[in-house]
C-alpha cells in the first residue's frame, strides 16, 4: 500500500497504516539512540485516523490557509507526529532516520519554523493548548471554517495554563476547537512503590472526564487503540456545536510491544538490539537487529 495515495482509507487499512507507523517509530527512535516511545505509540492510532481520514489537508499545500489544524501539545511525542506526515507525503519517510539529529529538520521536539506541516512548535508542556486557542480564535475572526486539534498527554492536564486555556474556550463558546487527551494513565516517572504495578496513574476513573465537564466542556470518551471509535468519536467532536469538545481518549502507554505497555520505563528509553527484533517481530517485520543502546 503506497501510503500517501490512500483516497478513503477503510477501518481495516488504517489499523495497518498505524502498524507500519508504529514500525517507523520504533526504528527512528532505534537509530537516533534516544527520544520518546511510550507516549508516541499510545497517540499513533489517533493520529493515523486524523492524518488519514479526519484532518482537511493538502500535503503539497502544508500552508493552505483554510487547513484543518493539529497541535501537538504533548511534543516530546514528536516522532509520532513526522511519521504521519512523513507518511502522508509531506516530506520523505527515509527522512524519520534523520531525526534528532543536529541538522535535521525533524528535532526532538516539533519546531514550526523547520518541518513542513507541523502547525505548532511545542515541547514545554502545558502550552498547546494555549496556542490552539489562538489558532481557533483567529479562525472565527477570520470567518474560516476549519477546526482546530489539540493532543493533550494526560500527566500534562496537571500543567495550570491548560485549564485557563480551558476556561477562555469555555468563555467563547469556541465550536472550531477539539481537544483529545491521551490518557495512558502513565507519564515520566510513576508515583511512590516499589513495583511497577503499585505507581498509580495520573488521573483515575473519571477524573479527567468530570474536570473537562466542570469546565464546561462537551466531554466524550473513546478507546483510542479501537479504529472504529476513534472515527465516530471524532465525527461527533466536530459536529458539535456552541462550545469546545473534549474527548478523553483511554490508550496504552507504550502499545504494540507487550513489554512497553504500560510500563513507565518506556516513557523515553532506546530498545537493545534484542528489544528491537522482538518488537519488530510483534509488529510483524523481519527483524534486522538494529536496536540502539542498552
Ligand atoms: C513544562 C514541562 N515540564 C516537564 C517536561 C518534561 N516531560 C516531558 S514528557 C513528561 C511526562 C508527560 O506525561 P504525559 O503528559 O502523560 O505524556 P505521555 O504519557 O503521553 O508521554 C515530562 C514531565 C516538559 N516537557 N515540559
Amino acid at each position: 500500500m503506497t501510503t500517501s495515495t490512500i483516497a478513503d482509507p477503510s477501518v481495516a487499512e488504517l489499523e495497518e497504516l498505524a502498524r507500519q507507523a508504529r514500525v517507523h517509530i520504533i526504528k527512528a527512535i532505534a537509530n537516533a539512540n534516544g527520544g520518546h516511545l511510550g507516549g508516541p505509540l499510545s497517540a499513533t492510532d489517533m493520529l493515523t485516523a486524523l492524518y488519514f481520514k479526519v484532518l482537511d489537508i493538502h500535503p503539497d499545500r502544508p500552508d493552505w490557509e483554510d487547513r484543518d489544524r493539529f497541535v501537538l501539545s504533548k511534543g516530546h511525542s514528536s516522532i509520532a507526529l513526522y511519521t504521519q506526515l512523513a507518511m502522508r507525503g509531506y516530506f520523505p519517510t527515509e527522512e524519520l532516520m534523520t531525526f534528532d539529529a543536529i541538522d535535521s529538520r525533524l528535532q526532538g521536539h516539533p519546531d514550526m519554523t523547520l518541518t513542513p506541516g507541523v502547525d505548532m512548535s511545542s515541547g514545554s508542556l502545558g502550552l498547546g493548548l494555549t496556542g490552539g486557542l489562538g489558532i481557533a480564535m483567529g479562525g472565527r475572526a477570520a470567518g474560516k471554517d476549519f477546526t482546530t486539534y489539540v493532543m493533550l498527554g494526560d500527566g500534562e492536564c496537571n500543567e495550570g495554563s491548560v485549564w485557563e486555556a480551558a476556561h477562555v474556550a469555555e468563555r467563547y463558546a469556541l465550536d472550531n476547537i477539539v481537544v483529545i487527551v491521551d490518557h495512558n494513565k502513565l507519564q515520566q516517572f510513576g508515583w511512590h512503590g516499589d513495583t511497577v504495578a503499585e505507581r498509580l496513574p495520573s488521573y483515575t476513573g473519571t477524573q479527567l472526564f468530570d474536570r473537562w465537564s466542570a469546565f464546561g466542556w462537551h466531554t466524550l470518551e473513546m478507546d483510542g487503540h479501537d479504529m472504529a471509535d476513534i472515527l465516530e468519536t471524532l465525527e461527533a467532536a466536530k459536529a458539535h456545536e456552541g462550545g469546545p469538545v473534549a474527548i478523553i481518549a483511554h490508550t496504552v502507554k507504550g502499545k504494540g510491544v507487550s513489554f512497553m505497555e504500560g510500563n513507565y520505563l518506556w516513557h523515553a528509553r532506546v530498545p537493545n538490539a534484542e528489544e528491537f527484533d522482538i518488537a519488530m517481530t510483534e509488529l510483524g517485520e523481519q527483524v534486522s537487529g538494529q536496536g540502539g543502546a542498552a
